[in-house]
Formats: structure tokens, sequence, C-alpha cells
């Protein structure tokens, strides 16, 4: 299903995508060994350690509905537990778009559409914390990676292979229209159960829906979030 293609330095995998998708196939991997101008949600920046780390994003360009095109960052989430689980214990999901290694941030993924009539391609950035024995200082309190959590090397090509046969799995599935990533996100959820902060507001995550959006209670109702960013109490008490 994927058609890698590997550079030494790109400024962002996505971007590189979003700049050549009319030109490339369906299931193109772009993978990159530094990447200098890495981007996050709502343009913030993914930093990124020269080699020692994983960037790679992933074009598809599917026949689905267009309101399922947002359960592909879950599925991407759900794919990257099954794959970080193999190292580390205490790797969990924070809704939708973040895993965690003992509650610190270790991958980030970023789903971006570019959509016309129907859709053109969807970019589904993957950037993982891999060997980096340092993590830059601003983000010493919420992020770690995979070698500060085992205290082990990790073969680069083969967590990356194992992260695209895991994803080809879940998203196989997706197409047929079965849900099964759910259920990971679910099962693996930082946030269920418990206080955190959505879009500023405290409140109590009740669960995730089938549809992807997350279901929360302020105490005097149920809200129903599609996107948001979700601060989890811990990381509220270390930043204030
Ligand atoms: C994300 O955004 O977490 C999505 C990151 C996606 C990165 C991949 S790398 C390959 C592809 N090409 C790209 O250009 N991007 C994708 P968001 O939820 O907005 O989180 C961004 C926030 O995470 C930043 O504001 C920092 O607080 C934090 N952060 C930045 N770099 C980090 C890192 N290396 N590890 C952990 N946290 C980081």
């Amino acid at each position: 299903m994927f058609n890698k293609i590997y550079f030494k330095t790109l400024p962002s995998t996505n971007l590189y995508l979003k700049e050549n998708y009319k030109f490339l196939p369906d299931g193109t991997v772009v993978i990159c060994n530094n990447q200098t101008a890495g981007r996050g949600r709502f343009g913030r920046v993914w930093e990124m350690e020269e080699g020692s780390n994983i960037a790679i994003s992933i074009l598809l360009k599917p026949e689905i509905n267009i309101e399922r095109i947002s359960r592909l960052s879950l599925l991407t989430s759900a794919a990257m537990y099954n794959t970080l689980s193999k190292y580390s214990n205490n790797v969990t999901i924070k809704w939708p778009n973040d895993i965690l290694i003992n509650n610190k941030k270790v991958c980030g993924i970023l789903l971006e559409s570019i959509i016309s009539k129907s859709i053109d391609a969807l970019i589904i950035g993957i950037g993982v914390n891999l060997n980096a024995d340092n993590v830059p200082d601003y983000l010493k309190n919420k992020a770690t990676s995979l070698y500060l959590e085992t205290k082990k090397f990790h073969d680069k090509d083969k967590v990356i292979n194992e992260i695209l046969n895991s994803f080809k799995k879940l998203y196989n599935s997706y197409l047929k229209g079965n849900e099964l990533y759910l259920n990971i996100c679910k099962e693996h959820s930082s946030i269920i159960g418990k206080e955190v902060r959505i879009n500023g507001e405290q409140v109590i995550v009740c669960d995730i829906k089938d549809n992807g959006n997350i279901l929360v209670t302020n105490g005097l109702k149920e809200i129903e979030y599609a996107y948001g960013e979700v601060t989890i109490d811990y990381d509220y008490q270390r930043t204030t």
C-alpha cells in the first residue's frame, strides 16, 4: 500500500505533500531525517532533533464521506498506541492527536485535508520523539522521548514500518466502515473520567462518541466537541 520517499532535510513532510499531492499516488509516505519547520495544529511549532526522531507524512486519496475525515486523527492515534505500547508501558492517547508516555507527549499527529468538490487529498503527519536524549527546555515538563522513557535506542526503520503496518490494518477496516480504532482510543485514553480543561473550560470527560467527538460535562450539562485543545489537570498545575 505504501510508496516511501526519503529526504535528508525538508521544512515539513506535511508541507511537501501539500505542495506535491497532485503528482503523487494514494499511499505515498514521505519520511525525512531532519525537519526544519515542523508544524503542529493551529500553526504551532513541532520540534525535531535531527536524525534521532521520526517525521513522516502519509498521503491518502480515499473516497469517503467528508464527515468521516476527522476520525483519521483518532485512527492514527490508535496505530501509534499499538506501535509504542510494544516498547513501553504507560502509553496513553490524549484525544484527539497526542500520544503520551507517563503523561508526557511522545508523539503528535497533524491531519490536514485538501477538499474541492470531493476529497483531493488527506495528509497525516506523525512526529515521534524516538531516540532523542533530550527535549527542548521549554517542553521539559510536558514532552518526552521513547528513549528517555525506556533507556533503550530503537531502530527507526523498524518502528516506521510498524507504524505503517498498524495504520494499514486499521485504515483498511475503516474503509469498509468499521471503526475498530475507537475501542483502542477509549480503552487507553488519558482523559476519560478525568477533569480537564477543554478550550479553557473546566470539565469532566465522559466518553468518546462513535462519531469520534468527545463528550464532556461541566456539571450542568453535557457538551460534545468535534475538536479542541484539551489540557489535563496536572498540566494546569505544572504551568501555573
Ligand atoms: C501536534 O500539534 O502535536 C502535531 C505534530 C505533528 C508533527 C508532524 S512531524 C511530520 C509532519 N510534518 C509536520 O510539519 N508536522 C507533522 P499540536 O497538538 O498543535 O501540538 C503542538 C505543541 O506540542 C507545541 O505547541 C508544543 O507545546 C508541543 N511540542 C512541540 N514539539 C514537540 C515535540 N517534539 N514533542 C512533544 N511536544 C512538542
